[in-house]
């Protein structure tokens, strides 16, 4: 069912909405306005970014997935049989299936933000691979996550394909991997898809498609700002902008105010003059050497990686 396709909507409740409203509100009175680009995943942003995945445009899923295909021996052989699999923003769980499927994995986490919709893929999961012990697991692995006590410690495999580590600036992401590093534990490892940097043409395609999907999906992330703070953004009023930084090597998003905007919300608000622009995501795209100096900095060891004929993609084991 349709329904069933998407959405990893976060609701926050109680205090955890406060700070999510104090949060967005921050960034918005920044004098360089921003929003998180964890905030483009409501339902509607969901779907957008599956649309998105299946774009002529968009090479970065397809050619993952093609990757994990055509190395898949030579991975499962690195990674080991008997795994742990932990996932973290497992939303559909499909890429997990097949990656459980090939290495025999005995467990499998996944993590997501939108419980709800973990639920039904875990339990889609554990019926494709009945001998699989499959759990979803609520939260956030930025905010610390604790895994159910009988998760066994040993020879586990944190898994974190699509590139989403491009979202986060080089020290962060240092930080994440190391959070990443301490829930493999001794002995366990990783497995992470990276977005290598290529022609700036095709970088900025995948980012500013002809169909406007990309543009449709930035736009949204107003719409949901809207209904998390109770703002009044009209998101027919703002451009989508996409392109390389070659400085940071990264992608940048923005919505660029098309006239003078005044924007209110409960307690607050902020004019914004025509061609003022709101920095949506950042998508860094690492040369493979500076991808795995990272990783050594958040401790990891030896490091394996596959990649595609043209050099787009890869994929990184690396041991905890
Ligand atoms: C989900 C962060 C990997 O950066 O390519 C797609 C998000 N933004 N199109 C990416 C995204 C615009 C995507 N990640």
């Amino acid at each position: 069912a349709p329904s069933l396709a998407l959405s990893r909507q976060a609701q926050p409740v109680g205090q955890a909405y406060a700070a999510c409203r104090r949060e967005i509100t921050d960034a918005l009175l920044a004098p360089r306005a921003s929003i998180s680009p964890k905030y483009f995943y409501d339902r509607r942003g969901s779907e957008l970014f599956e649309a998105i995945t299946r774009l002529p445009e968009y090479y970065l899923t397809r050619t993952e997935r093609a990757l994990m295909r055509r190395h898949g021996r030579a991975i499962a052989e690195a990674v080991g049989a008997g795994r742990v699999v932990i996932e973290p923003g497992a939303g559909s769980c499909d890429k997990a299936r097949d990656l459980c499927r090939r290495l025999a994995a005995t467990h499998f986490v996944g993590v997501d933000i939108s419980a709800d919709y973990l639920q039904g893929a875990v339990a889609r999961l554990r019926a494709a691979l009945p001998g699989l012990d499959a759990r979803a697991v609520g939260g956030d692995i930025t905010a610390g996550l604790r895994l159910p006590p009988d998760i066994p410690g040993q020879r586990r495999l944190v898994f974190y394909p699509g590139s989403s580590i491009g979202n986060f600036d080089p020290p962060q992401a240092v930080a994440l991997l190391a959070q990443m590093r301490a829930l493999a534990q001794g002995g366990g490892a990783l497995l992470i898809g990276v977005d290598l940097p290529k022609p700036r043409a095709v970088l900025e395609a995948a980012y500013d498609d002809a169909a406007g999907v990309t543009a449709a999906f930035n736009r949204n992330v107003l719409a949901h700002v809207n209904s998390l703070i109770g703002s009044d953004f009209d998101p027919r009023q703002w451009r989508h902008r996409a392109f390389f930084n070659p400085v940071a090597s990264r992608i940048e998003m923005h919505l660029e105010a098309l006239g003078p905007q005044r924007v209110r919300w409960p307690g607050g608000g902020r004019d914004f003059a025509a061609g003022e622009r709101i920095h949506t995501e950042n998508s860094y795209k690492h040369p493979l050497p500076a991808f795995t100096a990272l990783l050594r900095q958040a401790g990891f060891a030896g490091t394996q990686s596959w990649t595609d004929a043209r050099g787009w993609y890869a994929v990184v084991h690396a041991r905890a």
